[in-house]
Protein backbone atom coordinates (compact mmCIF):
# COMPACT_ATOMS: atom_id res chain seq x y z
CA UNK A 1 0.00 0.00 0.00
CA UNK A 2 1.56 3.27 -0.90
CA UNK A 3 1.62 6.37 1.86
CA UNK A 4 -1.54 8.47 2.09
CA UNK A 5 0.21 10.76 4.55
CA UNK A 6 2.01 13.65 3.58
CA UNK A 7 5.89 13.77 5.05
CA UNK A 8 4.76 16.69 7.31
CA UNK A 9 2.24 14.64 8.69
CA UNK A 10 4.33 11.75 9.08
CA UNK A 11 6.28 13.31 11.68
CA UNK A 12 3.13 14.03 13.83
CA UNK A 13 2.26 10.62 13.18
CA UNK A 14 5.21 9.79 15.24
CA UNK A 15 4.19 12.20 17.93
CA UNK A 16 0.85 10.09 18.48
CA UNK A 17 2.75 6.42 18.32
CA UNK A 18 5.24 7.86 20.79
CA UNK A 19 3.01 8.87 23.22
CA UNK A 20 0.46 6.03 22.96
CA UNK A 21 1.86 3.73 25.53
CA UNK A 22 1.64 6.11 27.97
CA UNK A 23 -2.09 7.66 26.80
CA UNK A 24 -3.28 3.82 26.66
CA UNK A 25 -2.59 4.13 30.44
CA UNK A 26 -4.60 7.46 30.56
CA UNK A 27 -8.00 8.31 30.85
CA UNK A 28 -8.26 11.85 30.03
CA UNK A 29 -10.80 13.47 32.83
CA UNK A 30 -14.65 14.71 31.55
CA UNK A 31 -15.42 18.27 31.65
CA UNK A 32 -17.29 19.97 34.55
CA UNK A 33 -20.79 21.28 33.59
CA UNK A 34 -18.91 24.98 33.76
CA UNK A 35 -16.21 23.89 31.88
CA UNK A 36 -18.66 22.52 29.08
CA UNK A 37 -20.42 25.58 28.99
CA UNK A 38 -17.96 27.68 28.29
CA UNK A 39 -16.62 25.80 25.43
CA UNK A 40 -19.99 25.94 23.64
CA UNK A 41 -20.03 29.02 24.02
CA UNK A 42 -17.13 30.04 22.76
CA UNK A 43 -16.64 27.73 19.58
CA UNK A 44 -19.67 25.74 19.08
CA UNK A 45 -21.25 27.01 15.73
CA UNK A 46 -24.59 27.12 16.92
CA UNK A 47 -23.26 29.88 20.01
CA UNK A 48 -22.04 32.34 16.82
CA UNK A 49 -24.67 35.10 16.66
CA UNK A 50 -23.61 35.85 13.01
CA UNK A 51 -24.37 32.24 11.89
CA UNK A 52 -28.17 33.17 12.61
CA UNK A 53 -30.90 35.34 11.88
CA UNK A 54 -33.99 36.32 13.15
CA UNK A 55 -37.37 35.06 10.96
CA UNK A 56 -39.81 37.67 9.63
CA UNK A 57 -42.26 35.66 8.61
CA UNK A 58 -44.05 32.62 9.60
CA UNK A 59 -44.93 30.82 13.00
CA UNK A 60 -41.77 31.26 14.15
CA UNK A 61 -41.04 34.66 13.42
CA UNK A 62 -38.81 36.18 15.78
CA UNK A 63 -36.86 33.04 16.36
CA UNK A 64 -33.24 32.42 14.91
CA UNK A 65 -32.32 30.01 12.14
CA UNK A 66 -29.13 29.88 10.12
CA UNK A 67 -29.16 32.10 7.61
CA UNK A 68 -29.39 29.45 4.89
CA UNK A 69 -32.33 28.38 6.83
CA UNK A 70 -33.95 31.18 7.08
CA UNK A 71 -33.59 32.40 3.54
CA UNK A 72 -35.59 29.43 2.54
CA UNK A 73 -37.84 29.53 4.80
CA UNK A 74 -38.91 32.72 3.73
CA UNK A 75 -38.49 31.93 0.10
CA UNK A 76 -41.11 32.19 -2.56
CA UNK A 77 -43.15 29.35 -3.78
CA UNK A 78 -41.67 27.17 -6.72
CA UNK A 79 -45.40 27.18 -7.81
CA UNK A 80 -46.01 31.04 -8.07
CA UNK A 81 -45.66 31.12 -11.41
CA UNK A 82 -47.24 27.70 -12.42
CA UNK A 83 -51.36 27.66 -13.01
CA UNK A 84 -52.18 23.67 -11.56
CA UNK A 85 -55.49 22.22 -11.86
CA UNK A 86 -56.57 20.55 -8.48
CA UNK A 87 -59.14 18.84 -10.17
CA UNK A 88 -57.01 16.80 -11.90
CA UNK A 89 -55.83 14.37 -9.77
CA UNK A 90 -52.54 11.78 -10.54
CA UNK A 91 -53.00 9.98 -7.52
CA UNK A 92 -55.13 9.21 -5.04
CA UNK A 93 -53.94 7.37 -1.96
CA UNK A 94 -54.91 7.25 1.92
CA UNK A 95 -51.72 7.85 3.09
CA UNK A 96 -48.94 9.72 1.63
CA UNK A 97 -45.17 9.26 2.41
CA UNK A 98 -43.10 12.38 1.31
CA UNK A 99 -39.22 10.61 1.81
CA UNK A 100 -37.97 7.12 1.17
CA UNK A 101 -35.39 6.80 4.15
CA UNK A 102 -35.72 5.27 7.03
CA UNK A 103 -38.54 7.04 8.83
CA UNK A 104 -41.12 7.40 5.54
CA UNK A 105 -40.18 3.29 5.05
CA UNK A 106 -41.32 2.80 8.78
CA UNK A 107 -44.52 4.39 8.69
CA UNK A 108 -45.12 2.86 4.97
CA UNK A 109 -45.17 -0.61 6.91
CA UNK A 110 -47.09 0.36 10.23
CA UNK A 111 -49.86 2.82 8.32
CA UNK A 112 -50.07 -0.58 5.63
CA UNK A 113 -50.59 -2.90 8.69
CA UNK A 114 -53.81 -0.08 9.68
CA UNK A 115 -55.42 -0.96 6.19
CA UNK A 116 -54.03 1.87 4.74
CA UNK A 117 -53.31 2.40 0.61
CA UNK A 118 -50.10 3.88 0.78
CA UNK A 119 -47.98 5.90 -1.75
CA UNK A 120 -44.24 6.72 -1.30
CA UNK A 121 -43.16 9.26 -2.77
CA UNK A 122 -38.97 10.13 -2.78
CA UNK A 123 -36.73 12.86 -4.28
CA UNK A 124 -33.63 10.70 -5.05
CA UNK A 125 -34.28 6.60 -4.81
CA UNK A 126 -35.76 4.88 -2.41
CA UNK A 127 -33.26 4.70 0.49
CA UNK A 128 -30.80 7.50 -0.61
CA UNK A 129 -31.60 9.44 2.75
CA UNK A 130 -29.20 10.13 5.64
CA UNK A 131 -30.66 6.71 7.58
CA UNK A 132 -28.53 4.88 4.80
CA UNK A 133 -25.02 7.00 5.63
CA UNK A 134 -25.61 6.65 9.55
CA UNK A 135 -22.69 3.89 10.83
CA UNK A 136 -22.10 3.52 14.33
CA UNK A 137 -25.51 2.25 15.80
CA UNK A 138 -28.72 2.64 17.33
CA UNK A 139 -29.33 2.69 21.17
CA UNK A 140 -31.88 0.77 23.34
CA UNK A 141 -31.94 -0.11 26.74
CA UNK A 142 -32.68 -3.70 26.25
CA UNK A 143 -29.53 -5.13 28.38
CA UNK A 144 -30.54 -6.53 32.36
CA UNK A 145 -28.14 -3.41 33.76
CA UNK A 146 -29.96 -0.89 31.42
CA UNK A 147 -33.73 0.42 31.94
CA UNK A 148 -35.61 2.98 29.46
CA UNK A 149 -35.40 5.28 32.57
CA UNK A 150 -31.55 5.18 32.50
CA UNK A 151 -31.73 6.04 28.52
CA UNK A 152 -34.35 9.01 29.17
CA UNK A 153 -32.14 10.61 31.79
CA UNK A 154 -29.06 10.19 29.46
CA UNK A 155 -31.24 11.86 26.45
CA UNK A 156 -32.11 14.75 28.34
CA UNK A 157 -29.16 15.43 29.65
CA UNK A 158 -27.28 15.16 26.12
CA UNK A 159 -29.90 17.52 25.17
CA UNK A 160 -29.44 19.97 27.84
CA UNK A 161 -32.59 19.48 29.61
CA UNK A 162 -33.87 21.25 26.56
CA UNK A 163 -35.83 18.60 25.49
CA UNK A 164 -39.39 17.85 25.29
CA UNK A 165 -39.95 15.27 27.93
CA UNK A 166 -42.81 13.17 26.09
CA UNK A 167 -41.17 12.33 23.32
CA UNK A 168 -37.86 11.62 24.78
CA UNK A 169 -40.37 9.17 26.69
CA UNK A 170 -42.01 7.60 23.54
CA UNK A 171 -38.32 7.31 22.24
CA UNK A 172 -36.52 5.16 25.15
CA UNK A 173 -39.73 3.26 25.47
CA UNK A 174 -40.25 2.30 22.11
CA UNK A 175 -36.33 1.48 22.40
CA UNK A 176 -36.32 -2.12 22.90
CA UNK A 177 -39.31 -2.90 20.70
CA UNK A 178 -37.93 -1.57 17.58
CA UNK A 179 -34.80 -3.50 17.85
CA UNK A 180 -36.89 -6.39 17.89
CA UNK A 181 -39.27 -5.56 15.24
CA UNK A 182 -35.85 -4.45 12.73
CA UNK A 183 -34.49 -8.21 13.87
CA UNK A 184 -37.76 -9.93 13.15
CA UNK A 185 -37.71 -8.64 9.34
CA UNK A 186 -34.17 -9.54 9.01
CA UNK A 187 -31.66 -6.72 10.24
CA UNK A 188 -28.49 -8.58 11.59
CA UNK A 189 -27.14 -7.10 14.13
CA UNK A 190 -23.78 -7.68 15.42
CA UNK A 191 -23.67 -10.75 18.12
CA UNK A 192 -21.92 -12.60 20.33
CA UNK A 193 -21.77 -16.33 19.46
CA UNK A 194 -24.35 -17.31 21.79
CA UNK A 195 -26.83 -14.90 20.24
CA UNK A 196 -26.27 -12.15 22.96
CA UNK A 197 -26.74 -8.76 21.33
CA UNK A 198 -23.27 -6.94 21.22
CA UNK A 199 -24.23 -3.35 22.62
CA UNK A 200 -20.75 -0.71 23.03
CA UNK A 201 -21.08 3.08 24.74
CA UNK A 202 -21.23 6.21 22.45
CA UNK A 203 -21.12 9.67 23.90
CA UNK A 204 -22.97 10.55 26.94
CA UNK A 205 -24.21 6.85 27.66
CA UNK A 206 -23.98 5.25 31.16
CA UNK A 207 -24.70 2.02 29.97
CA UNK A 208 -23.67 0.19 27.06
CA UNK A 209 -26.74 0.22 24.42
CA UNK A 210 -25.36 1.04 20.96
CA UNK A 211 -26.54 -1.98 18.75
CA UNK A 212 -24.57 -2.04 15.40
CA UNK A 213 -24.11 -4.08 12.61
CA UNK A 214 -20.70 -3.02 11.60
CA UNK A 215 -20.02 0.20 11.00
CA UNK A 216 -22.75 0.14 8.55
CA UNK A 217 -25.86 0.15 10.93
CA UNK A 218 -28.01 2.50 9.23
CA UNK A 219 -27.25 1.05 5.72
CA UNK A 220 -28.73 -2.72 7.33
CA UNK A 221 -31.65 -0.91 9.09
CA UNK A 222 -32.58 0.52 5.60
CA UNK A 223 -32.26 -2.11 3.42
CA UNK A 224 -34.04 -4.21 6.19
CA UNK A 225 -37.12 -1.72 5.80
CA UNK A 226 -36.76 -1.39 2.00
CA UNK A 227 -36.94 -5.30 1.09
CA UNK A 228 -39.92 -5.02 3.65
CA UNK A 229 -42.08 -2.13 1.92
CA UNK A 230 -40.93 -3.83 -1.49
CA UNK A 231 -43.04 -7.05 -0.24
CA UNK A 232 -46.11 -5.30 -0.06
CA UNK A 233 -45.95 -3.47 -3.84
CA UNK A 234 -50.41 -4.21 -3.62
CA UNK A 235 -50.67 -1.87 -0.34
CA UNK A 236 -47.65 0.69 -0.90
CA UNK A 237 -46.69 2.33 -3.93
CA UNK A 238 -43.18 3.53 -4.69
CA UNK A 239 -42.63 6.92 -6.77
CA UNK A 240 -38.65 7.88 -7.29
CA UNK A 241 -37.51 11.10 -8.67
CA UNK A 242 -39.89 12.99 -7.61
CA UNK A 243 -39.74 15.70 -4.57
CA UNK A 244 -42.60 17.30 -2.93
CA UNK A 245 -42.80 21.11 -4.39
CA UNK A 246 -45.57 22.20 -1.75
CA UNK A 247 -48.43 20.79 0.43
CA UNK A 248 -52.08 20.91 -0.50
CA UNK A 249 -54.57 22.24 2.03
CA UNK A 250 -58.23 21.59 1.22
CA UNK A 251 -61.28 24.48 1.80
CA UNK A 252 -61.41 22.99 5.53
CA UNK A 253 -57.80 24.07 6.75
CA UNK A 254 -56.76 20.01 6.52
CA UNK A 255 -53.51 19.19 5.00
CA UNK A 256 -55.04 17.14 1.77
CA UNK A 257 -51.60 15.48 0.01
CA UNK A 258 -49.03 17.31 -1.76
CA UNK A 259 -47.49 18.53 -6.01
CA UNK A 260 -44.83 16.49 -6.73
CA UNK A 261 -42.40 17.66 -9.53
CA UNK A 262 -40.97 15.01 -11.91
CA UNK A 263 -37.31 15.20 -11.99
CA UNK A 264 -37.10 13.78 -15.42
CA UNK A 265 -40.06 15.61 -17.30
CA UNK A 266 -40.88 18.76 -14.70
CA UNK A 267 -44.33 17.56 -14.95
CA UNK A 268 -46.21 18.46 -11.85
CA UNK A 269 -48.50 15.78 -10.29
CA UNK A 270 -51.22 16.13 -7.90
CA UNK A 271 -51.52 14.01 -5.17
CA UNK A 272 -54.78 13.81 -3.14
CA UNK A 273 -54.08 12.00 0.40
CA UNK A 274 -56.53 11.89 3.33
CA UNK A 275 -53.55 12.06 5.83
CA UNK A 276 -49.45 12.90 4.73
CA UNK A 277 -46.21 12.00 6.23
CA UNK A 278 -43.21 14.79 6.15
CA UNK A 279 -40.09 12.22 6.42
CA UNK A 280 -37.67 14.25 4.08
CA UNK A 281 -34.94 14.09 6.49
CA UNK A 282 -32.52 17.02 7.29
CA UNK A 283 -30.41 20.16 5.74
CA UNK A 284 -27.01 19.22 5.78
CA UNK A 285 -26.35 19.84 2.11
CA UNK A 286 -27.25 23.78 3.12
CA UNK A 287 -23.63 23.60 4.12
CA UNK A 288 -24.44 26.40 7.72
CA UNK A 289 -21.31 28.07 8.15
CA UNK A 290 -19.66 26.58 5.43
CA UNK A 291 -19.11 23.32 6.78
CA UNK A 292 -19.32 20.32 5.01
CA UNK A 293 -21.30 17.41 5.54
CA UNK A 294 -22.00 14.03 6.24
CA UNK A 295 -24.86 13.77 4.96
CA UNK A 296 -26.62 12.57 1.49
CA UNK A 297 -26.98 14.40 -1.66
CA UNK A 298 -30.42 15.19 -1.13
CA UNK A 299 -30.40 16.45 2.48
CA UNK A 300 -31.88 20.47 1.65
CA UNK A 301 -34.45 20.78 4.69
CA UNK A 302 -37.35 20.59 2.13
CA UNK A 303 -39.79 19.30 4.69
CA UNK A 304 -39.47 21.76 7.58
CA UNK A 305 -39.94 24.29 4.60
CA UNK A 306 -43.26 22.81 3.55
CA UNK A 307 -44.53 22.45 6.42
CA UNK A 308 -43.58 25.84 7.40
CA UNK A 309 -45.31 27.56 4.34
CA UNK A 310 -48.38 25.68 5.75
CA UNK A 311 -48.47 27.38 9.40
CA UNK A 312 -46.96 24.41 11.12
CA UNK A 313 -45.39 24.78 14.58
CA UNK A 314 -41.60 24.38 14.68
CA UNK A 315 -38.99 23.93 17.49
CA UNK A 316 -35.28 24.17 18.29
CA UNK A 317 -34.46 25.70 14.19
CA UNK A 318 -31.45 27.00 16.10
CA UNK A 319 -29.75 24.41 16.49
CA UNK A 320 -27.76 21.61 14.26
CA UNK A 321 -25.52 18.54 15.31
CA UNK A 322 -21.77 19.12 13.99
CA UNK A 323 -20.54 15.35 14.66
CA UNK A 324 -16.99 15.52 16.12
CA UNK A 325 -15.32 13.53 13.39
CA UNK A 326 -15.32 14.24 9.66
CA UNK A 327 -13.17 13.21 7.60
CA UNK A 328 -10.72 16.17 7.91
CA UNK A 329 -7.40 14.24 5.22
CA UNK A 330 -7.67 13.40 2.20
CA UNK A 331 -9.33 16.41 0.42
CA UNK A 332 -11.97 14.04 -1.70
CA UNK A 333 -13.90 12.68 1.75
CA UNK A 334 -13.36 15.85 3.68
CA UNK A 335 -16.51 16.05 5.68
CA UNK A 336 -17.98 11.95 5.60
CA UNK A 337 -18.47 10.40 8.59
CA UNK A 338 -15.86 8.98 11.05
CA UNK A 339 -18.18 6.82 13.26
CA UNK A 340 -17.85 7.57 17.06
CA UNK A 341 -17.69 4.15 17.28
CA UNK A 342 -14.66 4.33 16.57
CA UNK A 343 -14.33 6.52 20.05
CA UNK A 344 -16.95 3.85 21.30
CA UNK A 345 -14.23 1.64 20.98
CA UNK A 346 -12.03 3.32 22.55
CA UNK A 347 -9.56 5.48 20.17
CA UNK A 348 -8.58 8.80 21.63
CA UNK A 349 -8.43 12.31 20.26
CA UNK A 350 -4.53 13.56 19.97
CA UNK A 351 -3.45 16.97 18.53
CA UNK A 352 -0.25 17.63 16.60
CA UNK A 353 1.79 16.87 19.14
CA UNK A 354 0.21 13.33 19.93
CA UNK A 355 -1.62 14.89 23.57
CA UNK A 356 -5.07 14.10 24.30
CA UNK A 357 -7.21 17.27 25.10
CA UNK A 358 -10.31 16.01 25.17
CA UNK A 359 -12.12 13.02 26.94
CA UNK A 360 -13.34 11.11 23.61
CA UNK A 361 -16.31 10.36 25.18
CA UNK A 362 -18.05 13.81 25.81
CA UNK A 363 -21.58 14.20 24.21
CA UNK A 364 -20.93 15.54 20.76
CA UNK A 365 -21.43 19.04 20.98
CA UNK A 366 -19.26 19.39 23.61
CA UNK A 367 -16.28 17.27 21.84
CA UNK A 368 -17.03 18.82 18.71
CA UNK A 369 -16.30 22.56 20.16
CA UNK A 370 -13.09 20.88 21.95
CA UNK A 371 -11.89 19.90 18.57
CA UNK A 372 -12.46 23.13 17.14
CA UNK A 373 -10.66 25.44 19.75
CA UNK A 374 -7.71 22.83 19.66
CA UNK A 375 -7.46 23.73 16.01
CA UNK A 376 -8.60 27.01 15.95
CA UNK A 377 -8.03 29.41 18.99
CA UNK A 378 -4.58 26.68 20.60
CA UNK A 379 -3.58 26.22 17.31
CA UNK A 380 -2.68 22.56 17.60
CA UNK A 381 -4.27 20.89 14.83
CA UNK A 382 -2.30 19.57 11.90
CA UNK A 383 -2.68 21.52 7.78
CA UNK A 384 -3.14 19.62 5.20
CA UNK A 385 -2.43 20.30 1.77
CA UNK A 386 -5.45 21.32 0.73
CA UNK A 387 -4.98 24.09 3.70
CA UNK A 388 -8.10 22.16 6.42
CA UNK A 389 -7.08 21.61 9.73
CA UNK A 390 -7.68 18.49 11.87
CA UNK A 391 -6.97 16.15 15.09
CA UNK A 392 -5.50 12.68 14.98
CA UNK A 393 -8.54 9.83 15.86
CA UNK A 394 -5.96 7.27 16.91
CA UNK A 395 -7.64 4.54 15.64
CA UNK A 396 -4.73 1.81 16.26
CA UNK A 397 -5.61 2.03 19.53
CA UNK A 398 -8.59 0.20 19.14
CA UNK A 399 -6.61 -3.50 17.96
CA UNK A 400 -4.55 -2.55 21.01
CA UNK A 401 -7.08 -2.79 23.97
CA UNK A 402 -9.33 -5.27 21.95
CA UNK A 403 -7.21 -7.63 19.94
CA UNK A 404 -5.64 -8.11 16.47
CA UNK A 405 -8.22 -8.22 13.73
CA UNK A 406 -10.98 -5.61 15.88
CA UNK A 407 -10.41 -2.97 13.56
CA UNK A 408 -11.21 -4.84 10.17
CA UNK A 409 -13.80 -6.82 12.08
CA UNK A 410 -15.83 -4.16 13.61
CA UNK A 411 -15.00 -1.19 11.19
CA UNK A 412 -14.49 -2.28 7.89
CA UNK A 413 -16.48 0.66 5.82
CA UNK A 414 -13.99 2.87 7.63
CA UNK A 415 -11.33 0.70 6.57
CA UNK A 416 -12.33 0.66 3.31
CA UNK A 417 -13.15 4.55 2.93
CA UNK A 418 -9.52 5.50 4.08
CA UNK A 419 -7.75 1.95 2.46
CA UNK A 420 -8.97 3.85 -1.22
CA UNK A 421 -6.28 6.68 -0.56
CA UNK A 422 -4.09 4.89 0.66
CA UNK A 423 -4.03 5.26 4.28
CA UNK A 424 -4.64 2.25 7.18
CA UNK A 425 -6.12 2.93 9.65
CA UNK A 426 -5.27 -0.45 11.53
CA UNK A 427 -1.35 1.23 11.63
CA UNK A 428 -1.79 4.70 11.69
CA UNK A 429 -4.66 7.65 12.80
CA UNK A 430 -7.47 9.45 11.01
CA UNK A 431 -7.34 13.28 11.10
CA UNK A 432 -10.82 14.41 11.90
CA UNK A 433 -12.69 17.61 12.21
CA UNK A 434 -16.36 18.77 12.84
CA UNK A 435 -18.97 18.40 10.15
CA UNK A 436 -22.18 19.29 9.74
CA UNK A 437 -24.42 15.90 10.41
CA UNK A 438 -27.78 16.50 12.15
CA UNK A 439 -30.66 18.84 12.39
CA UNK A 440 -31.81 18.69 15.79
CA UNK A 441 -34.77 20.90 15.34
CA UNK A 442 -37.38 21.10 12.78
CA UNK A 443 -41.54 20.54 13.15
CA UNK A 444 -43.32 20.21 16.29
CA UNK A 445 -44.39 16.92 16.90
CA UNK A 446 -46.71 15.47 19.25
CA UNK A 447 -45.86 12.09 20.56
CA UNK A 448 -48.12 10.31 17.86
CA UNK A 449 -46.41 11.98 15.09
CA UNK A 450 -49.23 14.76 14.50
CA UNK A 451 -47.71 18.17 13.93
CA UNK A 452 -49.98 21.34 14.33
CA UNK A 453 -51.50 21.08 11.25
CA UNK A 454 -54.79 18.57 10.45
CA UNK A 455 -53.51 15.49 8.96
CA UNK A 456 -50.16 16.13 8.72
CA UNK A 457 -47.62 14.21 10.82
CA UNK A 458 -43.90 14.08 10.66
CA UNK A 459 -41.06 11.26 11.70
CA UNK A 460 -37.42 11.54 12.00
CA UNK A 461 -34.84 14.24 11.29
CA UNK A 462 -37.34 16.73 9.86
CA UNK A 463 -39.15 16.98 13.93
CA UNK A 464 -37.58 19.10 16.80
CA UNK A 465 -37.90 18.65 20.64
CA UNK A 466 -37.03 15.02 20.84
CA UNK A 467 -33.25 15.72 21.82
CA UNK A 468 -33.36 19.31 22.63
CA UNK A 469 -30.18 21.30 21.40
CA UNK A 470 -28.03 18.08 20.81
CA UNK A 471 -28.50 14.60 20.67
CA UNK A 472 -26.75 11.71 21.29
CA UNK A 473 -24.76 8.81 19.57
CA UNK A 474 -27.51 6.14 18.04
CA UNK A 475 -30.67 8.48 18.79
CA UNK A 476 -30.95 9.20 15.06
CA UNK A 477 -31.49 5.42 13.93
CA UNK A 478 -34.04 5.01 16.69
CA UNK A 479 -35.87 8.01 16.23
CA UNK A 480 -36.56 7.61 12.49
CA UNK A 481 -37.76 3.78 13.32
CA UNK A 482 -39.47 4.92 16.30
CA UNK A 483 -41.63 8.14 15.00
CA UNK A 484 -41.72 6.82 11.44
CA UNK A 485 -43.67 3.90 13.76
CA UNK A 486 -45.95 6.12 15.57
CA UNK A 487 -47.08 8.81 12.45
CA UNK A 488 -47.53 5.67 10.38
CA UNK A 489 -49.49 4.30 12.96
CA UNK A 490 -51.55 7.25 13.61
CA UNK A 491 -51.83 8.54 9.89
CA UNK A 492 -53.25 5.02 9.12
CA UNK A 493 -55.60 5.02 12.42
CA UNK A 494 -57.02 8.40 11.56
CA UNK A 495 -58.04 7.37 7.80
CA UNK A 496 -61.41 6.54 8.34
CA UNK A 497 -62.12 9.95 10.05
CA UNK A 498 -61.07 12.13 6.73
CA UNK A 499 -63.66 13.92 4.72
CA UNK A 500 -61.60 15.74 2.54
CA UNK A 501 -62.87 19.10 1.25
CA UNK A 502 -61.94 20.98 -2.34
CA UNK A 503 -58.26 21.14 -2.94
CA UNK A 504 -56.65 24.34 -2.92
CA UNK A 505 -53.00 25.96 -2.41
CA UNK A 506 -54.95 29.02 -0.79
CA UNK A 507 -51.92 28.84 1.68
CA UNK A 508 -49.09 29.60 -0.50
CA UNK A 509 -51.56 32.85 -1.75
CA UNK A 510 -51.39 33.85 1.38
CA UNK A 511 -47.71 33.10 2.27
CA UNK A 512 -46.70 35.67 -0.54
CA UNK A 513 -48.94 37.89 0.78
CA UNK A 514 -47.39 37.59 4.21
CA UNK A 515 -44.00 37.85 2.44
CA UNK A 516 -45.01 40.55 0.57
CA UNK A 517 -46.08 42.44 4.41
CA UNK A 518 -43.16 41.37 6.06
CA UNK A 519 -41.20 43.56 3.23
CA UNK A 520 -39.20 40.44 2.47
CA UNK A 521 -37.86 41.09 -0.97
CA UNK A 522 -35.75 37.88 -2.10
CA UNK A 523 -35.21 35.94 -5.44
CA UNK A 524 -35.02 32.64 -3.78
CA UNK A 525 -37.26 29.89 -4.50
CA UNK A 526 -37.71 26.95 -2.07
CA UNK A 527 -37.78 24.20 -1.48
CA UNK A 528 -34.16 23.93 -3.22
CA UNK A 529 -34.46 20.15 -3.47
CA UNK A 530 -30.97 19.79 -4.69
CA UNK A 531 -27.73 21.40 -3.76
CA UNK A 532 -26.83 24.26 -5.30
CA UNK A 533 -23.60 22.74 -6.61
CA UNK A 534 -25.55 20.12 -8.52
CA UNK A 535 -23.89 19.72 -12.46
CA UNK A 536 -26.87 21.72 -14.63
CA UNK A 537 -27.02 20.62 -18.21
CA UNK A 538 -24.40 18.48 -19.87
O1 LIG B 1 -26.46 8.52 15.43
C1 LIG B 1 -25.54 8.85 14.70
O2 LIG B 1 -25.44 9.99 14.27
C2 LIG B 1 -24.48 7.87 14.37
C3 LIG B 1 -24.79 6.48 14.61
C4 LIG B 1 -23.33 8.32 13.89
C5 LIG B 1 -22.02 7.65 14.02
O3 LIG B 1 -21.12 8.27 14.57
O4 LIG B 1 -21.84 6.53 13.59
Amino acid sequence: MTDGYTTAMRESIKRVEATRPARMQETWPMMTPVEKQEVLRRFHPDYKPEGMRELRAGSAKGMRTPHELADLLEGHSLLRNHQLDLDRIDFDTDVLIIGGGGAGSAAALLAREQGAKVLMVTKLRHGDANTMMAQGGIQAADKENDTPILHYLDVIGGGHFSNDPDLVEALVRDAPEVIAWLESLGCMFDKEPDGTMITIHGGGTSRKRMHSARDYSGAEIMRTLRDEVRSHPEEISVVEFAPAVELIRDDKGQCAGAILLNLETGEHYVVRAKTTILATGGSGRLHYQGFATTNHYGATGDGVILAYRMGAQTSFLDTMQYHPTGAAYPAQIVGLLVTEKVRGLGAQVCNIDGKQFVYPRETRDVEASAIIRECVEKENGVTTPSGFTGVWLDSPMIDLIHGPGTIQKELPAMVRQFARFGIDIIQDPMLVYPTLHYQNGGVTLKPDGSTSIPNLYGAGEISGGVHGRNRLMGNSLLEVTVYGRRAGRAAGQRVPEVTLGKLTLDHVAEWEKELAEAGIETDVESPLILPDYTRHGR
